[in-house]
């Protein structure tokens, strides 16, 4: 399964854009179009519809050797046996969520400013989200931080993986990554593609 350091786009399978009848027909294009990793997100639905799910979409990202992340649900995780889980500035600690997940699943955090970024490295995450870049419909009550401080993050945390998000599509991706990005995260870019796997492959090969 590819390290997370050698990931550079990621992809979030998210149920406010993509049908639950959906989930592995799309999973299936992202993995055949070269995303490198893939988050299950799904804010709205039960618990144990999530976990439904990601019993759909493990084998998969298996298959492809992506690694598969769950938002928000450490105990889904924990229970899936996924890769890795997610959560954001509000939810749990490290430790609680370490004491749920054990010590050698990922864990990444979003963060939404320099500081919160030092916060998330000095918690011992294993990869930040950082955004939003820009405004997006996907994530609508959040001030976008623009790219000014992609650059310093990247300085201060050498060796974490950092992936910005937020509003990032194909035809603004050359000017993140002249602002110093790495890594990416794209949503509704991706899944709103005429023909997803051809984005996919376009957007890998521009992150090189
Ligand atoms: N988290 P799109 S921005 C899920 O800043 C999410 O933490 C963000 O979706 C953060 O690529 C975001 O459609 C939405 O803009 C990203």
């Amino acid at each position: 399964m590819k390290a997370i350091a050698d990931c550079r786009l990621y992809g979030i399978l998210d149920l406010g854009y993509v049908e639950r009848s959906e989930i592995v027909s799309m999973t299936r294009e992202m993995i055949a179009g070269g995303v490198d990793i893939l988050q299950l997100r799904a804010k709205k639905l039960p618990a144990d519809e999530v976990l439904a799910m990601g019993r759909e979409i493990l084998p998969l990202t298996r298959d492809g050797g992506v690694p598969f992340i769950v938002n928000d649900h450490p105990e889904i995780a924990a229970e899936l046996a996924a890769d890795g889980v997610h959560v954001g500035q509000d939810d749990l600690s490290m430790e609680a969520v370490r004491a749920i997940v054990g010590d050698a699943m990922m864990v990444g955090r979003s963060t939404h400013s320099l500081d919160q970024a030092r916060g998330g490295a000095a918690e011992g995450a294993d990869y930040i989200g950082f955004g939003p870049l820009f405004a997006t419909p996907t994530k609508p009550d959040y001030t976008p931080i623009g790219i000014e401080e992609i650059a310093r993050v990247h300085e201060e945390h050498p060796e974490l993986p950092i992936f910005c998000i937020g509003g990032i599509k194909r035809e603004n991706l050359p000017q993140v990554l002249a602002a110093g990005a790495k890594r990416v995260v794209i949503v509704s870019g991706i899944l709103q593609a005429p023909d997803v796997s051809a984005y996919v492959r376009e957007v890998k090969a521009m992150l090189g």
